[in-house]
């Protein structure tokens, strides 16, 4: 095998290299961001091909497509790379497809169904994220599918929060309490009654502050529940990361992105669920409660990087006029 190396400002410009130099046999080995313009792809190509050229071509072209969209959305070059070969190592021709099957190779997926859940779900994560909202979409979906469902929220030191969760709960003809002091959240989820969803609210922390996170924990520790990071789509790849290692420690295990509808750059929030090891579960994908989370799965995903990136189905036009 010939090995050699492109270097150009995205991956995609640096594909075309290998293309043009190589030849559709190519086959990509690594990339690499270089610089904060630079992406090196390495490739290689064997001086006799044994695949038929057509195989290759759509490959390559594959690849490449898979390659521009984890540009796109800023993934690190490592988690990038990765991505790349899970991807190459299906040989399959559609990029949603072969984007998918490297994501499902890389992540685990884990929606939630509230009909089955037997302990309390509780939505952690920084203030603004979501939490109260997606709190009442669970609640909603609960109640179509004929679940009792409590609601409690421990933010009851933030103007209007205890009064937004009540609106909602009237809204949704759910009981909803507040929660001061973590006792009276374990005397509430050892009240509730026990076929019912019980869902809690919590305030807003910032992993920053050890005080915060100490007053999360101890109500962690008294609700002992299935604990959600709520974390925004479109921030930053490394702060996303840190804020999801820190909420993990605190036991989160799966991540809710909220606002996918919002924002087109989605590599903060794959790098979270990277970075700490987080089930994805549900996207946030409005602000409305009655249709605003979908559960997430490799297809799923995919397709919504694809379309932001401008790459695949409606959005597409749309998406690359507004990226020039
Ligand atoms: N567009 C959009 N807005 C959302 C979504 N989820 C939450 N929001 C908005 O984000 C803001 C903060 O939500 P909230 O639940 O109060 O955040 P919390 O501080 O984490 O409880 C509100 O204006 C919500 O309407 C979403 O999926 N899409
Ligand atoms: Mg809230």
């Amino acid at each position: 095998m010939r090995l050699r190396s492109f270097t150009a400002a995205t991956i995609a410009d640096a594909m075309q290299l290998v293309r043009n130099e190589l030849g559709a046999e190519a086959i990509i080995l690594s990339t690499q961001r270089t610089g904060r313009n630079s992406v090196t792809v390495t490739a290689g190509v064997e001086r006799q091909t044994a695949l038929p050229g057509e195989v290759d071509t759509a490959t390559i072209e594959t690849i490449d497509a898979v390659g521009a969209v984890l540009d796109f959305h800023g993934l690190p070059p490592v988690m990038a790379d990765r991505l790349l070969a899970a991807a190459a190592d299906l040989l399959i021709d559609d990029p949603v497809m072969a984007l998918a099957g490297a994501l499902d190779a890389r992540f685990t997926f884990m929606p939630l169904v509230e009909s089955a859940m037997a302990r309390p779900i509780m939505l952690v994560g920084p203030p603004g994220a979501g939490k109260t909202v997606t709190v009442a979409k669970l609640a909603m979906r609960a109640r179509l599918a004929g679940r009792a469902v409590t609601a409690v929220t421990c933010d009851t030191l933030r103007a209007g929060a205890v009064e937004q969760l009540a609106t909602y709960a009237r809204l949704l003809k759910i009981p909803a309490y507040r929660a001061k002091e973590p006792e009276v959240l374990a005397r509430a989820i050892a009240n509730a009654p026990k076929d019912g969803l019980m869902l809690v609210d919590t305030v807003g922390t910032n992993p920053l502050d050890r005080h915060e996170m100490d007053a999360l924990g101890a109500f962690i520790e008294a609700a002992r529940p299935e604990l959600l990071l709520v974390l925004p789509a479109g921030g930053d790849v490394a702060e996303s990361a840190d804020y999801a290692a820190a909420f993990r420690a605190l036991g989160a295990t799966r991540l809710i992105a909220t606002r996918a509808d919002a924002a087109r750059r989605l590599g903060g929030i794959v790098a979270a669920a990277e970075a700490a090891k987080l089930h994805f579960a549900e996207i946030g994908m409005s602000p409305q409660i009655a249709d605003g989370l979908q559960p997430v799965n490799p297809v799923s995903l995919a397709r919504l990087m694809m379309q932001a990136a401008g790459l695949a189905g409606d959005g597409a036009a749309e998406a690359t006029r507004n990226n020039e």
